[in-house]
């Protein structure tokens, strides 16, 4: 097995491995890079949908994901990225084209306990663009002056599916409605004990305990330290890349830049702690 760091803050690329056929000891260290690294790309895998599984499983708990019409019909734990792009009358579908292109976000946050991991398994890939980019929480929080670490402090911050804008299109209609959940927005990651700016601007819909105007300022000054310079990766795909992303200490971003009539498909999973 061969791992290559790629970004100094975020990001591992290892290769020389079958995730279907690997050991507990290799998988220790394939577990400890993607805490360590935030995101792992493993290459040249082939996989059926159970050998998906059986590796995602050994991350977590596989969480089936809120939008039921983006669903494998008989695997509902398993969301396809990328089918049924151009509706009837055949115009594209921006929700499916531009899925997780709208802004930073994390997986998950409108859950009490949100995703631990999502990981995404290319089936095909266009001949040019669709990458997807990562940045580093870690990297964000080590950025806020202290001023703002000091006023964000211990507050919480609510968060819902669709948050402000109530984004809610890859959502049948009886399931757009969502309470607000709470997360402490300077969160400590559970295993790696480091701190990061829990934060996405596409789910929070207020900062606890400030007057709506201040929340919305703190909001949109949080939104200016997500990302840093050192602190990101942009992952190229490739056929049979299997990229995992820790949704506890990184944000991302899909480009939504490729040739639409060309196809990018991936399976993907939501992982919950066990
Ligand atoms: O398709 C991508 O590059 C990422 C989409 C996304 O945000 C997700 O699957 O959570
Ligand atoms: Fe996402």
């Amino acid at each position: 097995m061969e791992i290559n760091r790629l970004g100094s803050e975020i990001g591992a690329e290892i290769l020389g491995v079958d995730v279907r056929g690997i050991d507990d000891d290799s998988f220790d260290v394939i577990y400890r890079t993607w805490l360590d690294c935030g995101v792992i790309a493993v290459r040249d895998q082939t996989l059926e949908i159970d050998d998906f599984f059986r590796y995602s499983r050994r991350f977590g708990r596989l969480h089936e994901h809120p939008s039921k019409s983006t669903r494998h019909p008989d695997y509902p734990a398993l969301t396809v990225l990328g089918v049924d792009k151009f509706d009837a009358d055949g115009t594209l579908n921006k929700s499916i084209y531009g899925r997780g292109s709208e802004n930073w976000h994390t997986d998950g946050a409108y859950d009490e306990i949100p995703f631990k991991g999502t990981q995404l398994y290319a089936l095909e890939i266009p001949s040019q663009g669709g990458d997807t980019l990562f940045a580093s929480m870690y990297s964000a929080y080590d950025a806020l002056p202290k001023t703002v670490r000091r006023h964000v402090g211990t507050r919480l911050g609510g968060f819902t599916y669709g948050g402000r804008k109530k984004s809610t299109a890859l959502l049948n209609p009886e399931d757009r409605d969502w309470k607000p959940v709470m997360h402490p927005i300077i969160r400590t990651h559970p295993e790696t004990g480091r701190k990061g700016l829990y934060f996405d601007p596409g789910k929070i819909v207020a900062v606890e305990g400030l007057p709506e105007d201040e929340s919305e300022a703190l909001i949109e000054e949080l939104t200016t330290y997500m990302i840093q310079p050192d602190g990101q990766y942009r992952h190229q795909w490739r056929k049979g890349d299997i990229v995992l992303w820790d949704n506890r200490c990184t944000y991302h971003r899909a480009a939504a830049d490729y040739p639409p009539e060309e196809d990018r498909i991936h399976w993907r999973v939501s992982i919950k702690p066990v």
